[in-house]
This record gives structure tokens, sequence and C-alpha cells, in this order.
């Protein structure tokens, strides 16, 4: 494993970025022009002297009370923004016992899969053993999912291990129906990265093997893919449960893996499949901007359904901002997209809470009265999953709302666009959101908080807080709200904030959330599983370690507290499953716009 894979090529990493950032209101720099003014002026003793001792004394009221005059000081001295003021990156040097710590705790989880399920696509850490996705037999699920962290976490030793496994027993010839989307998203897009990582052929031929059983699932009249597919008869299913619909997100959540495939091989079959979704998807697009979260595979139409940012939902938005990213922002028409579905977030689903005024988002229902007239119910119910959003938004600002490129870290109002501006704020006060949803009693959040309306009901009640969990009552069974199933939304946006503007209080944050895990979710016997209520102590657990518990959640703590030229963000998107694939020059353009 070469180290300088991972590592910001040139040594221009995004720390020298940030310095690079900085110096546009760099207080030092301004120390230096100040000083040159000073002296310039004439060359006598006394003058020097005086000008010495007036800022001597000034300096040392400033030292003791820099309020008075930071205001005044930083306009006069032509800085946009306060130099004096939090938060000041300072630097993004690696936190290295929390660094540790969180890859003490992946080797914990790791090596208890090992040892009992070495090979099962799923772990269930309390009875120790396996279980498969199908009963056809595994497809690494697990193993793949979580070898670019062991990459990224230098575990060379569980690597090379997982890579014998890869080589020798991984087989995707199975005779079972598996989920396109979770397929792509894990499997394909973990070998991908493994490959970015080491540029080991083996992974890029496993890929391709993979990517060729999925690729039938797009042969639909609309090209948008099937649900599920048979691996070995390669073969596309559809959804029984949904009507034979597709789920806006699960359609729009394969560009990344296969375009970087397809770039890899050069085989333009996996850029086509992929793209034409999105092309059906630009035509079919509503004219408020919303995208409803399901589709019809057979006329390419949204078909009425919720409007969210939750399931279903979630990483369509994701994915029009990281697939103008892949693309190195070259291709206007995925920037349109992710402009267009911006606007209509914030028109329609950005609220303010009742009492707080805590920002968070909301979900369009469909209702049809007995007229058949349908209006369209804003509930106030956000799911975990959302709180990949402030993340994104704050990194969507820096590039597809950036009036510069790269813009300092953190961005001065100048480089930012109005829009910019605009998704950069409320993206920072969703991280603030997700954050108060793990004041429960573990410090976990729940899978799906509600915020209170006026006509709740709940007035009176003694749910004193802006937010609850639903259904949630003292004595009685925990609601499936109520779950931690060691989901990475939130950290995932803390590492990205943490990286765009250096403010420690995201480390802060992470370290509590990782803190929280430790204490509630960790099995002694090895592994970690999910809570089934954050808000009672003490915790029951579900026997269930999920997958992304490996790829996403540690990963993202991990890089949250390691230094800032490790996978930057200048040179990597992460797929929705946390495997980084670099971003790519492409050699073709969009076909539609
Ligand atoms: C992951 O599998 C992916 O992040 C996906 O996009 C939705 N959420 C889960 C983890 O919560």
């Amino acid at each position: 494993m070469s180290e300088g894979s991972l590592r910001k090529r040139n040594g221009a990493g995004t720390k020298s970025d940030a310095t690079k950032g900085k110096s546009a209101g760099n207080p030092t720099d301004a120390k230096q022009s100040v000083g040159q003014e000073a002296t310039s002026g004439g060359s006598s003793t006394i003058v020097y002297f005086v000008v010495l001792l007036v800022s001597a004394t000034f300096g040392a009221l400033v030292y003791k009370d820099p309020s008075i005059v930071k205001g005044p000081l930083y306009e006069f001295l032509g800085f946009e923004e306060d130099p004096f003021s939090p938060p000041t990156p300072q630097g993004f040097a690696a936190d290295l016992l929390k660094r540790d710590a969180v890859r003490d705790a992946f080797k914990h989880a790791w090596l208890a899969y090992e040892r009992d399920a070495m090979g099962w696509d799923e772990y269930h850490p309390i009875s120790h053993k396996g279980t498969n996705l199908t009963e056809a037999g595994g497809i690494g699920y697990t193993v793949i999912d979580s070898i670019d962290t062991m990459l990224i976490m230098g575990l060379d030793e569980e690597y090379q291990r997982a890579r014998k496994w890869v080589e020798e027993k991984m087989d995707f010839d199975r005779d079972g129906n598996f989920n396109t989307f979770e397929t792509t998203i894990r499997v394909l897009g973990g070998l991908l990265s493994a490959y970015a990582l080491t540029k080991d052929k083996l992974y890029v031929d496993k890929a391709v093997d993979l990517a060729d059983r999925i690729l039938p699932a797009f042969d639909t009249p609309a090209g948008l893919p099937l649900s599920s597919v048979n691996l070995a008869q390669r073969k596309g299913i559809s959804s029984a449960d949904n009507n034979g619909l597709v789920s806006t997100a699960e359609i729009s959540t394969l560009q990344l893996e296969f375009r970087y495939l397809s770039y890899l091989t050069e085989n333009e079959e996996y850029w086509d499949a992929v793209e034409k979704v999105m092309a059906t998807i630009k035509k079919s697009s509503l004219t408020n901007g919303l995208a409803s979260i399901f589709m019809n595979p057979e006329d390419g139409r949204f078909v009425l359904s919720a409007i969210r940012l939750g399931s279903r939902g979630d990483s369509y938005y994701e994915y029009l901002l990281k697939q103008y990213l892949q693309t190195n922002m070259t291709e206007p028409v995925y920037q349109d997209m992710y402009n267009f579905a911006m606007d209509a977030v914030h028109a329609h689903l950005i609220s303010k809470s009742q009492f707080t005024k805590m920002t968070y988002t909301s979900e369009l229902v469909p209702e049809r009265d007995r007229m058949g007239q349908i209006s369209w119910r804003l509930t106030p119910k956000q799911d975990h999953l959302v709180c990949f959003f402030g993340g994104s938004l704050m990194l969507g600002a820096t590039t597809s709302g950036a009036q510069v490129h790269p813009v300092s870290v953190p961005p001065l109002p100048k480089e930012l666009t109005k829009t910019g501006k605009r998704d950069w704020e409320v993206g920072e006060e969703l991280i603030e959101t997700c954050m108060r949803t793990h004041e429960t009693a573990t410090g976990l959040s729940p899978e799906i908080a509600h915020f209170r309306i006026p006509s709740d009901g709940l007035v009176g009640s003694s749910i004193s807080q802006d937010w609850y969990i639903k259904g949630a009552a003292l004595g009685q069974p925990a609601p499936y709200d109520a779950r931690y199933i060691l989901r990475p939304e939130t950290v995932e946006s803390l590492f990205i904030a943490y990286r765009l503007t250096g403010d420690a209080k995201y480390r802060r944050y992470g370290w509590d959330i990782f803190q929280a895990i430790e204490k509630h979710c960790r099995i002694e016997t090895g592994g970690y599983a999910s809570v089934i209520n954050v808000d009672a102590l003490p915790v029951e657990h579900e026997d269930k370690m999920e997958t992304f518990l490996m790829s996403e959640t540690l990963k993202y703590l991990y890089l949250l507290f390691e230094d800032d030229s490790v996978i930057p963000l200048s040179e990597y998107v992460f797929n929705t499953e946390a495997h980084p694939v670099p971003i790519i020059n492409p050699h073709r353009r969009a076909s539609f716009s």
C-alpha cells in the first residue's frame, strides 16, 4: 500500500490550500504592511520611539481586551472578516490520540467480524455469527465495504488478509436477487475505491465482473434500472413491494461508480447507462424542481409520492452535486440540475422550529381528497439520513456556489455567490440541528426526529423541547423511530464541515458522538450493535452491525481527526457509502443538457 496515493500529491495539501486561503485575510501579512508603512514615513529615531511606545500601549490594551478595537481595527486593516475571532483554523494537523482511538474501534469491529463471520455478508456481534443477503451465498458485502477504511487507517495486516479473501474466495456468480443500488454503492464502490488507493488490478477485474452482472438491470424502456438484479442470471428484477416502481435515490446513486469504471476501462457502456438515467430524470423533472421518491421505469416519469431529503430521496440530491464534482466541475448540466433542486429544497422543505428556531427539513406528503384533488401536507419529520445534507450544502457552497476556486478555509463571504452563502448558512444550521438530536439519554440520535408545529396537538404536553421521538412513551415498547443503527450521516457532515472551516467545534462534536458509540454500542466480546432506544438506559441492543459502521461511520470519524492531506476533498469525491473515488477530467461531454 502506498501512503503517497492517499495523501495529496505534489505536497500541496488542503493544509497549504488553507494557508493560502487564510492569507487573503492573514493577520501576519497585514501586520507586516502596517509595519512597513510606519517605518517608511521617516527615519527619525524620535518618531520611531513614539510609534513604538504608542504601539506597545495600544498592544497591551488590546491584549487585555481585544474587543475594544477588533471591529474597527480589522475594518481599518481592510479585512472582510474578523481575523481575531474563532473559528480560526489551527492548521489541520491530526489529533493523534483521537484518531487512533477511532482506529482501535475499527479493529474491535473488524477483528470480531473476521473471527466470527469472515466472508458472510452481514454480521451479528451478539450471537457471533454471519448471515448472507440471499440463500445463494455471500458477495463480500462486509469485506469489500471495509477494505478502503483499512487502507486509509494503515491497517496493513488486516488489509492483506481481506485482499487474500477477495482474490481467493469472492464470487459474484450467485443465483439470487440483490438490490441494485446497495450492491453498487457498497461492493462496486468499495472495489473501485480499493483500486483508486492501491492501483491493484485485482479490484478492477472484480469490479468489471460485478458491473457486467448489474448492467442488465438498466434494460428497461426508460433506461431506469430495476430495483434488484440476479447476479448469476444477469437479469433485472422489478420490485414486487413497490408495484414495479423504482426509487429516485436508488436510480440516481450509481453514477459515480459506473462512470469511474468506464473511465478506467474505456468501456462506454457503463457511462452511457448511468448518463441515460440522468437524462431521463432531467426530462421528467417537475416544474417546481422537486423530485418525488418514486419513478416509473416504463415511461420514465415521476410518480405521485412523497418528496423528502430522507429515505429514497437523500442521495439523489447528494449525487447531483457529486456528479458535478467528479467531472471536475466541467459539466454545467449537473450544476444546473443541482441548483434547480437546491432552490426547490430551500423554497419548500427547509423549516424553522417553533421555539428555538432550529433549522430542519420537512417532508411533503401527497393527500387526495374525496373529489380526487391532491394537496401536499408539510410534515415536520426528519430522518437521521438527512444529516448528510448539512455537509453537502457546505461542500456545494464552496464549489458550485463559489466565485473563486479554491475558496479560503473557511470561505470569505465575497468568495461565495448569493446562493452559495445561502447554502453555507443553512448547511451550518442543519449540522447544529443534527447535533441537537443527540441530546438524548445516550447521546445518540434517533432514526427519525419530529419537530413541534402549532397543529401537532402537543400543546401543554410534557414535550418541552422543539423536537421529539414520535410514539415514545414511558413503559411502552420503543417505536421504530427511536433506534440508532450506527448510521454515519452526522459524522459525515462533521468531517466535511471541519475540512471546509477548520473549526475545532466539529472535532468536539465528533468526539462526543464517538464516545457515545463506544459507551452504548460497543459489545465487549467484539463488534458494535444497534441500539433499540436512544432515550432509554441501560440500552437494549439489536444483534446487528451494519456494514456502514466500518465503511462510513468510523472512516469519517477517523478522517475528522486525521490531517487533511489524507483523501483531500480537492482530489476525491466520496460515494454515498464513503468510498472515495478520484475526481476525473472526463473524456466526453454529457449528451443531454
Ligand atoms: C448508507 O448505505 C448510504 O449512505 C446510503 O446512501 C444511505 N444510508 C446508508 C447509511 O445510513
